[in-house]
């Protein structure tokens, strides 16, 4: 009978979830409880706490967290099935309660809106609903109670209807996994129009490509990252449960705010017609501990920011223009704040269409995101770009600036050991160490190596592509048998060589040096 009961209340929340990704199909998907919740916890989450699901999960952190959200949710409908054995009312009506959690979630979303509710709403009806017609097949006494009906009780103390009840849950069964799999590809087809907009893009030859990749940037070692990182490699970080799946031919950008003389809308096909130019940047995420894996190099293609900040107007703060704040705004609401003097100093800011030779990955902010060469990610790099809105940093917080990460985020130098990998045992003898060391704009100009703590040598550097790529660079360790600890540091462009003084990565980027230790067979 607990069993039966627990089932029944297992049963109400799948029901509630089928239903729910029905019906967000005919809303939008980012509106299904689950997905809702999740992004509610990733914007109320912590950064303490994100950066480490960051790190400890890595890109499994959103499975993890559609996982626990799904466990808890099991754990819940168990717990009111087993209520409905005696307060069937209370127990269906707390069905609701989830409803109603899911439904602020989806509706309080950056993006949301009050539609964004309905999936959760109708979702919880027809689970309550569930719950009330199993539980009434497994209580008809708790029935009887609350009609007060002498010859219901009789029947409860002979027991539940088994067959019958056998017979409801299989339909319930059957009828939530008809609507969930229908939900579901319902939403996985409504990224169709996107798919067919990206696949329909050739991108124009560059009016301004990238200086062709030294020879000598590539050092081709085993195990070390290669210099440009291929599109399936480059890493992700963003709080998008669901990948937005815009259609460039409706995509429309905004420019527009403080100092704005010409307030500009531009289409995908507008700036496929502009001047595109081709660079080479490696881009890094704040996130990102010592040693760590978020950051890759890609090829971008993309129409350079600060002309079209200039065509609408937008003048530098230093020649008297009154922003200071440039805020990216993506489709589903996220923020991000550059400075407008850092992306009008001659760098290349992009607006960026292509990546590696193709238009962008979904997942990497198709149809335009923006680079800023130097910049965390966090504070430049915005994915699905709708929006550009000039104003000041005393006015405006964006996203993660109200999460306590800091308002100007340069990227600081930083150097990585590849390999060897930790707790490699190879052979006493020549042992190639390699890694990346990267200095966004400043350029790397020394990279060393110390063993033991002994004297610092200098690593052989990879020839330069530019100051906004990261540089590779290897050094020859005449390794001896034993337990070793390689570490590594990284003097830029501009002669300040790495700090020692490790830091976290909140609120504005990690530093100290990458160490590995490894046994010498
Ligand atoms: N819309 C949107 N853009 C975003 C983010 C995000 O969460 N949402 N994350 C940013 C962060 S923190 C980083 S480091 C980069 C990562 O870009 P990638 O996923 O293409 O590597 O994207 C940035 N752009
Ligand atoms: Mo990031």
């Amino acid at each position: 009978m607990a069993c039966a009961a627990a089932l029944s209340g297992l049963l109400a929340g799948f029901a509630s979830l089928a239903v729910a990704e029905l019906v967000s199909a005919a809303v939008r998907p980012e509106s299904g409880p689950v997905t809702a919740v999740g992004g509610a916890v990733i914007d109320r989450t912590p950064s303490g706490v994100k950066d480490w699901a960051v790190q400890t999960f890595g890109s499994a952190d959103k499975v993890v967290l559609l996982g626990g959200i799904l466990v808890l949710l099991a754990l819940f409908g168990i717990a009111l099935g087993l209520l409905a054995l005696r307060y069937r009312r209370a127990a269906s009506a707390g069905v609701l309660v989830f409803g109603v959690v899911g439904a602020v979630a989806a509706a309080g979303r950056p993006d949301g809106s009050a539609t964004d509710a309905i999936p959760s709403v109708v979702g919880a009806m027809a689970g309550a609903a569930v719950l009330y017609l199993l539980a009434g097949r497994l209580t008809a006494g708790s029935a009887a109670e609350e009609t007060g009906g002498p010859k219901d009780r009789q029947r409860t103390a002979a027991g539940f209807d088994r067959r019958g009840f056998v017979a409801a849950a299989a339909a319930t069964a059957a009828a939530s996994a008809g609507a969930g799999v229908l939900g579901r590809r319902l939403n996985a087809s409504s990224g169709a129009e996107a798919a067919a907009s990206r696949s329909g893009i050739v991108l124009p030859r560059p009016a301004s490509p990238a200086g062709a990749v030294p020879a000598g940037a590539d050092l081709k070692i085993d195990g070390l990252s290669p210099f440009t990182t291929p599109n399936s490699d480059f890493y992700r970080v963003d709080t998008a449960l669901v990948v937005p799946k815009v259609d460039a031919t409706t995509w429309k950008l905004r420019i527009h705010g403080r100092g704005v003389r010409r307030e500009l809308e531009l289409t995908y096909d507008d700036l496929l017609r502009r001047d595109l130019v081709e660079r080479d940047i490696t881009l890094t995420c704040v996130s990102n501990e010592v040693g760590g894996p978020y950051v890759g190099n890609a090829r971008w293609i993309g129409v350079p920011l600060a002309d079209l900040l200039r065509e609408a107007g937008v003048r530098a703060p230093s020649a008297g223009g009154p922003a200071d704040q440039l805020v990216a705004r993506s489709v589903e609401g996220m923020t991000f704040g550059s400075p407008v003097e850092t992306v009008l100093d001659g760098r290349d800011a992009l607006l960026a269409l292509g990546m590696n030779g193709e238009p962008l990955p979904f997942r990497n902010g198709f149809p335009v995101r923006m680079v800023v060469p130097g910049l965390y990610g966090y504070v430049s790099a915005c994915k699905w770009l709708t929006e550009l809105e000039l104003t000041t940093f005393d006015d405006y917080d964006v996203y993660w600036v109200k999460r306590n990460w800091a308002r100007e985020a340069p990227v600081k130098t930083q150097s990585r050991i590849d390999t060897p990998k930790p707790f490699a045992t190879p052979s006493p003898g020549t042992v190639r160490v390699a890694g990346v060391a990267w200095a966004q704009h400043r350029g790397v100009d020394r990279v060393e190596v110390r063993v033991d703590d002994g004297p610092w040598r200098a690593a052989e550097l990879a020839a330069e592509h530019s100051a906004d790529t990261w540089r590779q660079w290897v050094w020859d360790w005449p390794a001896t048998s034993g337990r070793h600890r390689l570490e590594v540091r990284a003097t830029d462009g501009k002669g300040r060589t790495q700090t020692a003084e490790r830091v976290g990565t909140i609120p504005d980027g990690a530093t100290g040096w990458h160490s590995v230790v490894v046994n010498v067979a």
